[in-house]
């Protein structure tokens, strides 16, 4: 038996416990429930404990599963030091004898001799030694100035387990241990916002004085002499160089959105886990390599050009990509040990799987922690096609928010009930994509239109709870414009997608409202900047912001039938009709619009989209493929990402969408959440074809 345990590290929040004993029982105060390893003894335990913090059951549930503590030598528990979360969960199977959390006590933790069995003790007994906030080393300061969606990072590092003190005033930025900069937003405000509040020297000073420091995206780019971005505006001036905008006339589709491959310059340290494997990059605009800067550059990533992907000098570190959102699976040696633990029958044959994103967070959070030695060697070399996981979510006839999936946008089951076809839970379904490998998630709020968002809490949920869990970006849509509720309070479609942002979303889906806009500027050929597209795309910058579109295909005789652009189509409509032309819809397809796909993203481009989803009313839910027809007149009409969506039924869709058109990623959703094709066997097959995705 242990007679002292002084120090536990727990690992689903990583927070230190710090407790002793006499009698074998610990003592602390945390909140959660997890796996723990004593530095002293080597001993590792499971645990649940819960303190006056919101009680988890997702979580409690998982950890029920998993199997009981054994003992371990102190060498595996000085290599777990570092190892997040994820890596203890994946082996785990067997259910633990535990008593049950009741809703208001402490810790239910005891180690006995040899047998290593848990049990609860009372809270009466019990002492609270520490808080968690109280040791410094898992605290990480976080310059969020307010201008956009920094919730997933902060999710992510509260997963690796580190405490978030965020900067208030310029002194803040002084005296941190670690400051993370996540810039959001453009570039000419958040440099306002610096030198208002005098930030702008703070971090002068503290990078000057090689202060431990990763600015991500923005982040990065603020360091620059000056951005292009609505200027040429000032900047920080550390590092020599300027941040342009992407050329496009390349025939590279701005903006740079998903998956691309890091070539590393030199030793970058955070990167080191990473090898060539895939991150995410979401920005329209980045610094160029020159002899000027080349001692401050660690990684490049190709795009029509090599641009800068990060810099590292000393103790700063800047990435251009989002380790945040560059969830997905490196191969940890360190994984070995635990395996070890887990593996009744001691066979192993792998290593256990660590996020990339998040490892490379953890090397900037805990620079002493270890990782693998060499890199696992993937194959990135380019911008990978994306393929995501789309929920269409509403409430059904009971009022529960469920996952629901129409054919041609009838989600109603064809029996006497005629109730919503109801296909899962949207957060469970949304960790479970995550796992299985889906390069984002979208949620679509399907009734949105006639649902006031921000009354529609239960979705707002659904959001933290997905983005607490699920480091892949995450979209959502719907009901996404101008709004005055019952009491007569207006709110503007940039409140809404600010309360989503807030919420967990990396970037909002705009539909109908899109459709409206699009008439309205095709009609003026004015640009007034107040439709919601245009004022959220200015606030949040046009890659925060994707347009949806609904259309219809509509057959013709001849293409001069329709004031609107039509095509040959491949197969011919039923009375033998050569053409056809795609007329939107709003409102989830219930009422047709004056205005065709192609005019439509034409516009929705010019007015600040970032991204489309394009669906296909025809091919919805039919799983006979995507409608290349109209993926091809899209994706070939404008210079921003297409994702193609609607008609997938088996992998050779998704080979044939990503030949035949110019789509930059495909989406599914019926035969995802019908389990008919695994996420994976979609990236196999494109794998196999020659087609690079993320692995
Ligand atoms: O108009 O801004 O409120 O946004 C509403 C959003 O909700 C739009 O993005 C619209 O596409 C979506 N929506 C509205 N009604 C429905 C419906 O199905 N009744 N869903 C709906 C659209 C289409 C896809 C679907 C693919 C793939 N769903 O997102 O997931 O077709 O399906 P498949 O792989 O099973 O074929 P606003």
């Amino acid at each position: 038996m242990d007679a002292t345990v002084s120090k536990l590290k727990i690992y689903s929040l990583g927070e230190t416990l710090v407790g002793s004993s006499k009698d074998g029982v610990l003592r602390g105060f945390v909140g959660g429930v997890g796996v723990a390893a004593s530095v002293d003894s080597g001993a590792l335990y499971h645990l649940a404990v819960e303190c006056r913090q919101r009680v988890d059951v997702g979580r409690l549930e998982s950890f029920q599963r998993r199997r009981g503590p054994k003992l371990c030598t102190k060498q595996h528990c000085s290599a777990m030091e570092g190892m997040p979360y994820a890596s203890f969960t994946s082996f785990a199977t067997k259910s633990l004898s535990f008593a049950s959390l009741s809703p208001s006590p402490i810790v239910t933790l005891r180690q006995k001799s040899q047998k290593n069995t848990l049990k609860s003790v009372s809270p009466r007994k019990l002492v609270i030694c520490a808080s968690s906030a109280s040791s410094s080393g898992s605290v990480v300061t976080l310059l969020d100035y307010g201008a956009g969606n920094v919730r997933s990072l902060r999710n992510a590092i509260r997963y690796l387990g580190f405490e978030i003190e965020d900067v208030q005033t310029p002194k803040d930025i002084l005296n941190a241990e670690r400051l993370i900069f996540p810039g959001v937003g453009a570039f000419a405000s958040a440099m306002d916002v610096l030198v208002k509040t005098g930030m702008d020297e703070a971090l002068h000073t503290y990078i000057k004085n090689d202060r431990p420091f990763l600015g991500i995206c923005l982040g990065l780019q603020l360091l620059f002499e000056y951005s292009e971005e609505n200027g040429p505006v000032n900047g920080l001036g550390l590092i020599p160089g300027v941040v342009g905008r992407f050329n496009s006339s390349n025939g590279f589709r701005v903006p740079h959105i998903g998956w691309n491959a890091l070539q590393i310059a030199k030793d970058s340290e955070i990167l080191e886990d990473v090898g060539d494997q895939h991150v995410y990059f979401v920005h329209s605009y980045r610094a160029m390599p020159s002899d000027d800067n080349k001692e401050w550059v660690s990684s490049t990533c190709n795009y029509g050009d090599d641009f800068i992907a990060s810099i590292r000098r000393g103790n700063v570190h800047g990435v251009q990509f989002h380790p945040e959102k560059s969830g997905g699976k490196i191969f940890c040696v360190l994984s070995f040990y635990l395996l070890f633990l887990y593996v009744s029958d001691f066979k192993i044959h792998k290593f256990l799987p660590v996020d990339v994103g998040l490892s490379i967070l953890r090397r900037f959070l805990q620079p002493n922690s270890r990782g693998t030695k060499n890199p696992t060697q993937g194959k990135a070399s380019k911008l990978a096609k994306r393929v995501i996981a789309c929920l269409d979510v509403r409430t059904n006839d009971k009022g529960d928010l469920v996952v629901t999936k129409g054919d041609q946008y009838d989600v109603r089951e064809h029996t006497k009930e005629n109730e919503v076809r109801n296909l899962g839970k949207p957060v469970e379904l949304a960790g479970q994509y995550y796992k299985d490998g889906a390069d984002e998630v979208s949620f679509l709020n399907i009734t949105g239109f006639r649902d006031f968002p921000l009354g529609d809490l239960p979705m707002l949920q659904v959001l933290r709870h997905a983005s607490e869990n699920v480091f892949v970006p995450l979209t959502v849509g719907g009901g996404i414009r101008d709004f005055t509720d019952a009491n007569g309070r207006y709110y503007s479609s940039v409140e809404v997608a600010s309360e989503y942002f807030r919420s967990g979303a990396d970037k909002i889906s705009i539909g109908s409202d899109a459709v409206y806009a699009a008439e309205e500027y095709l009609k003026s050929k004015v640009k007034t900047g107040k439709s919601s597209l245009e004022q959220i795309s200015r606030v949040y910058g046009n890659q925060a912001v994707v347009v949806s579109i609904d259309p219809r295909r509509v057959y013709l005789k001849s293409p001069n039938d329709v004031e609107f652009k039509a095509i040959r189509v491949t197969k011919p409509g039923p009375n033998g009709e050569e053409y056809a032309w795609y007329q939107c819809t709003v409102n989830g397809g219930r009422e047709d619009r004056p205005i065709g796909a192609y005019e439509l993203a034409k516009a929705v481009e010019e007015l600040g989209a970032g991204e489309i989803l394009l669906n296909c009313i025809d091919c919805d839910g039919q799983g006979k493929g995507f409608d290349i027809d109209l993926v091809k007149l899209i994706s070939d009409a404008v210079s921003i990402p297409v994702i193609a969506s609607s008609g997938a039924g088996a992998v050779e869709h998704f080979y044939e969408v990503f030949t035949k058109s110019n789509a930059s990623a495909a989406l599914a959703a019926g035969i995802f959440h019908r389990k008919e094709v695994p996420i994976q066997s979609v990236k196999g097959h494109l794998l196999k074809e020659g087609i690079e995705v993320r692995i």
